[in-house]
């Protein structure tokens, strides 16, 4: 839910105006939106780049994921660990047009770590995965989108950490 509903919600629950607070929320989320939204067009017109070239410079510095025994090995699994890339930045996205973490945090936290462990799979080399993403998704933006950019990556990492 975006911040806008949210406040509406909560508001009418209590059937009041929406306080100050809230309205400056509200300003707050509005006044990002244009560069939120620059942000997440340039990660999804750039997503196959990006998820290819953070794949190659992950499997460059962890190989063992991709040798014989590692986890991503053989063509299925490697296709496997690039497309969790591909949700994870995916879910970048809507967490930056939200404005908000939280759809990260529901679709794609939750349980995560039980599960990874259950696949025998490095979630350590997945945060790594995560970060070289956010390196190349900096490239292709200002400094400043960057800076706006990078609390959601960093909030991914954090979230498998
Ligand atoms: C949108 C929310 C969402 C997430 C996050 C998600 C993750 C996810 N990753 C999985 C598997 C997997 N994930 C990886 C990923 C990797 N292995 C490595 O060594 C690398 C470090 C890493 C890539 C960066 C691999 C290789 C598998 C398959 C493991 C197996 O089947 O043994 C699976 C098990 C089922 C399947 O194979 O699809 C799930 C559910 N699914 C979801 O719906």
């Amino acid at each position: 839910m975006s911040i806008v509903t949210k406040s509406i919600v909560n508001a009418d629950a209590e059937a009041r105006y929406l306080s100050p607070g809230e309205l400056e929320r509200i300003k707050g989320f509005i006044s990002s939106g244009g560069s939120r939204l620059r942000i997440a067009q340039v990660l999804t017109e750039s997503r196959e780049r990006i998820i290819k070239e953070a794949g190659d410079a992950l499997f460059k510095s962890r190989p063992d994921v991709v040798a014989p025994g590692g986890n991503a090995y053989g063509e299925e699994m490697t296709a496997t660990c690039l497309r969790d890339l591909d949700y994870y930045l995916r879910l970048v996205t809507y967490g930056i047009v939200a404005g908000d973490v939280a759809p990260i945090e529901e679709i794609g936290l939750v349980g995560v770590k039980e599960m990874y462990k259950s696949l025998g799979t490095p979630i350590e080399a997945v945060a790594q995965g995560i970060r070289e993403m956010k390196n190349i998704a900096f490239s292709l933006m200002s400094g400043e989108d960057a800076g706006e950019a990078a609390s959601y990556f960093d909030y991914v990492v954090g979230g498998l950490l």
